[in-house]
């Protein structure tokens, strides 16, 4: 019998080396080649038929022009439409006078030249790396000063990458982030038809129009009755007489001016009120909808009219415009504080088992985030639209989710509906008196909804109400609509939030050997404990010990962080889990896991953790009783 020898990896180091460059090489290689396929180059002739971004001088229109490599990164066919950004392009040299035009900031939407079709290599729209959603990396260094100073200019107004977003296709090709289940289910065959309303304040082009276009391109003709677009009083100059041609020239959409600054809420009222669709879905302007986000939110709302929705909320990051699919198993829920701000939280154990762990099926949520969703024409009508009270924004995603549920309703996230939102860092038309505005907008919300737990958001406003106008008709509406009270909002939709009364201890963590109170600095991302002088106006001085034996203020709880032997402040649902803090009798308070104390530095700049000594560096005055408020059971007796 012949023996053969079992082949066998040669061993060693260097074998893996070897691999590794060669893979690393073969990578490389793939992905050079895929960037010289995208950047295939384009001959013909083209006319030009109209443009987008800024109107061409008379003498330009209609002309034909031939061009050479154009690159093909932003080339759509649609119908007999071609939409050429060509600013990427090169012209012949006797073009002269139409490059000067067209290397302008210009992107010119061209219609092939009957008889002389244009020539190119077909690339697929949806070649991968073209175009799908990727990223537009500029090198901001590499750029002439005058195209530097549009950048820096593009940022500076609209606090993301008009830049970039700028030499994107309006019609981009996206893909499909959907997870699989979704693509399988099927959906009502009579669905209500929509009005999509979208509120736009000194908003870019680009993203403007690829929010509008993007609506127009991925839902069923059938389905989409109108688009409306409400300028709440911009300036942009782009946005007045080139939106209005541009706008003409779309069927479906239509453009509501609003003479003063009327706010997100008051402009969405009107926009609604000029609507007829059967649902009506708010998009914020700066979004994109993607494959099949339509069906899965109209099919909820066809099953149950009282069911609003929201969909899954695709980050398009802010720098480079890349679109981030969240799969179905990443989604959140939303919520708020006692500061009744909006924030995502996880979704409850007890929702997901109702769902039977099935990721992709719609979930309940106590609070929308406001931007992006869909509600019914007649239960919108019902719950008394929004407050018109409110002023430029904030509040109304938490006044209509609470209405929602307490008045009947049912709020819902469809994790198969994915719309991308690019999420800023700030509000670029942000006002000096924002702040007081948000404000004023919580204490009438508070004062409508919250009932008796308003004392719990005024707590931390100090209860400077101040003027806030009239809400005895938002209260009438309230007590018409027969709506339940928040204490039912709260322990039935919402048990995971925490009630300050739930405390055992409250207040300021003073020191007894200096006046130095425990406080919260924020250095980057994380939000550090450390001493500073008490100031008695609660605020970040204002901590909550649970019966869990967090330390506590809302959802954010104290965490020691061993490695850097730091405490900060991590979200008390999120990881890393729990931190547990006791407070004992002789006052120091007792980290159980490091089994040590809680300690303040000789310099009584830092708060740190020491082996326990009964020194009075590790004694603190806490007050050792809850918060003062209403509980989560009728019967509950503050423990004062
Ligand atoms: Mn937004």
């Amino acid at each position: 019998m012949m023996y053969i020898r079992p082949f066998v990896f040669p061993a060693g180091r260097q074998f893996y080396l070897v691999c590794t460059v060669l893979l690393v090489w073969l990578v490389c290689v793939v992905i050079a080649a895929m960037n010289i396929l995208c950047q295939v180059h384009y001959n013909g002739h083209v006319r030009v038929a109209g443009s987008i971004g800024k109107r061409l001088p008379a003498e330009v229109e209609n002309k034909v022009v031939p061009f050479q490599k154009v690159s093909g990164k932003d080339i759509i066919q649609n119908g007999n439409n071609v939409e050429i950004d060509l600013r990427n392009g090169e012209f012949k040299k006797e073009d002269n006078e139409m490059k000067s035009q067209q290397m302008d900031n210009v992107t010119i939407l061209a219609s092939i030249h009957p008889g002389k079709l244009l020539t190119y290599t077909h690339v697929p729209n949806k070649f991968f790396l073209c175009e799908m959603g990727m990223p537009v990396i500029i090198d901001p260094d590499k750029l002439s000063p005058e195209e530097r100073q549009t950048y820096e200019e593009g940022f500076r107004r609209n606090a993301f990458n008009q830049y970039a977003s700028d030499m994107i296709s309006l019609h981009r090709s996206l893909p499909d982030g959907r997870d699989p289940e979704c693509k399988q289910t099927e959906y009502l065959n009579d669905l209500p038809d929509v009005s999509v309303i979208i509120i736009f304040h000194n908003e870019a082009w680009s993203v403007l129009l690829r929010t509008v276009h993007s609506v127009l391109d991925r839902s069923p003709p059938h389905l989409l009755k109108e688009i409306i677009l409400v300028d709440d009083f911009s300036d942009f100059d782009h946005l007045k007489q080139p939106l209005n041609e541009y706008v003409s020239m779309l069927a479906k959409v239509s453009l509501i001016r609003l003479m003063e600054r009327s706010g997100l809420t008051r402009a969405r009222i009107k926009g609604f009120d000029a609507s007829s669709g059967e649902v009506a879905i708010f998009l914020d302007s700066h979004c994109e909808a993607t494959e099949g986000w339509l069906e899965p939110l109209l099919d909820r709302i066809a099953r149950n009219e009282t069911t609003v929705v929201v969909p899954m909320i695709d980050p398009i990051s802010d720098t480079d415009l890349k679109i981030s699919f969240q799969p179905a198993s990443t989604a959140n829920a939303g919520g708020f504080d006692w500061d009744l701000l909006f924030d995502w939280r996880p979704i409850q154990e007890s929702e997901r088992k109702r769902r039977n762990y099935k990721d992709y099926l719609p979930f309940r949520t106590p609070a929308m985030p406001g931007g992006l969703f869909g509600i019914s024409r007649q239960f919108f009508t019902y719950l008394g639209k929004y407050d018109a009270g409110f002023d430029i924004w904030g509040s109304e995603n938490l006044e209509l989710s609470f209405k929602t549920w307490m008045c009947g309703g049912t709020l819902e996230t469809v994790p198969c509906s994915h719309v991308g939102h690019i999420y800023r860092n700030r509000n670029p038309y942000s006002k000096p008196d924002e702040t007081e505005t948000l404000k004023r907008n919580s204490i009438r919300l508070a004062e409508v909804w919250l009932d008796e737990f308003k004392a719990y958001y005024y707590e931390r406003i100090n209860h400077t109400l101040g003027d806030y106008g009239d809400v005895s008709d938002r209260k009438t509406l309230r007590q018409t609509l027969n709506c339940k009270s928040f204490r039912w909002y709260i322990n039935n939709i919402y048990p995971e939030l925490f009630i300050p009364s739930d405390s055992i201890a409250s207040g300021e963590i003073r020191s007894k050997v200096e006046p130095v109170c425990a406080d919260v600095v924020y250095d980057y991302i994380f939000e550090r404990i450390i001493p500073t002088p008490c100031h008695g106006n609660a605020g970040n001085q204002y901590w909550l010990l649970s019966t869990e034996n967090d330390i506590r203020r809302d959802s954010r709880c104290w965490y020691y962080v061993e490695w850097l032997s730091e405490i900060k402040l991590y979200n008390c649902h999120g990881q890393p889990s729990h931190s547990e803090w006791v407070y004992r009798d002789d006052d120091s308070i007792y980290h159980s896991e490091s089994r040590r104390c809680l300690e303040l530095s000789t310099d009584a700049k830092q708060i740190r953790l020491n082996e326990c000594s009964g020194h009075e560096r590790q004694k603190w005055v806490w007050n050792r009783i809850a918060a003062d408020g209403p509980g989560r059971y009728e019967h509950h007796v503050s423990r004062v």
